[in-house]
């Protein structure tokens, strides 16, 4: 099987990446710059139309969306026992990557480009605030789930995966993240993994490459 993963440095593709590497998969990356606007670019709208990272190629054949490519690698890998297992704690994971996807995410990219999001009347200071708040009320959420655990399970399964992305960009983007003891203890455990290591590595070489050129 082949496979091929379209990621671009600090974008939710980390996540699949992640996943993969504590799969052991074998897989190659390709680096995508969008800021340069490489996902719209004819080759590539035509594996993602949507142009967005993360894309899977499974023997050439594209995956697209976080959600269904951390299923997919949990199911194609199950010895990672990257999901809990059974049918209860895999819709818990479940509903806990799709929240991660439809609750923080669009919030973390109205904050990365608020001018996007303004419509007539609205600053893109009050679409950072606004988005800011909701996140806000999301992470002390999360905060109460992670209370006095390390992991969202009984181990380290795909939503850490997920939500270490989410702490990472909140934090790169200014969400103040200092009030939630849990998040940061979590982001700590999931930083420290070797897959994740790995991951963080391969990115700050992305990024020295790009700033040569
Ligand atoms: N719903 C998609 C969202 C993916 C997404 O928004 N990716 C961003 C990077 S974090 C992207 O590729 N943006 C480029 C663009 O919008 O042109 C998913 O969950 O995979």
């Amino acid at each position: 099987m082949k496979l091929d993963l379209f990621y671009a440095p600090v974008a939710c593709s980390l996540v699949p990446f992640l996943l993969l590497e504590e799969a052991g998969a074998s897989f190659e990356v390709h680096v995508l710059n969008l800021r340069a606007g490489e996902q719209s670019a004819p080759a590539y709208l035509s594996l993602n139309p949507k142009h967005k990272v993360p894309l899977l190629l499974v023997d050439g054949v594209p995956l697209s969306e976080n959600l269904a490519i951390q299923t997919w690698i949990a199911r194609s890998f199950p010895e990672a026992r990257l999901l809990p297992g059974e049918t209860w704690g895999d819709c818990q994971a479940l509903s806990l990557l799709s929240w991660f996807a439809s609750g923080f995410h669009p919030h973390l990219s109205r904050i990365n480009q608020p001018a996007k999001y303004c419509g007539a009347g609205c600053t893109p200071g009050q679409v950072t605030e606004i988005a800011t708040q909701q996140l806000a009320a999301r992470f002390r959420i999360a905060e109460d789930l992670l209370a006095g655990t390390t992991w969202f399970f009984d181990r380290f399964t795909a939503p850490d995966a997920y939500f270490f992305w989410c702490c990472r960009r909140a934090g790169q983007l200014g969400v103040d993240l200092s009030a939630l003891p849990s998040c940061r203890r979590h982001f700590e455990a999931v930083g420290s993994r070797a897959s994740a290591r790995a991951v963080l590595g391969f990115e700050r070489e992305c990024t020295e490459r790009s700033r040569r050129t």
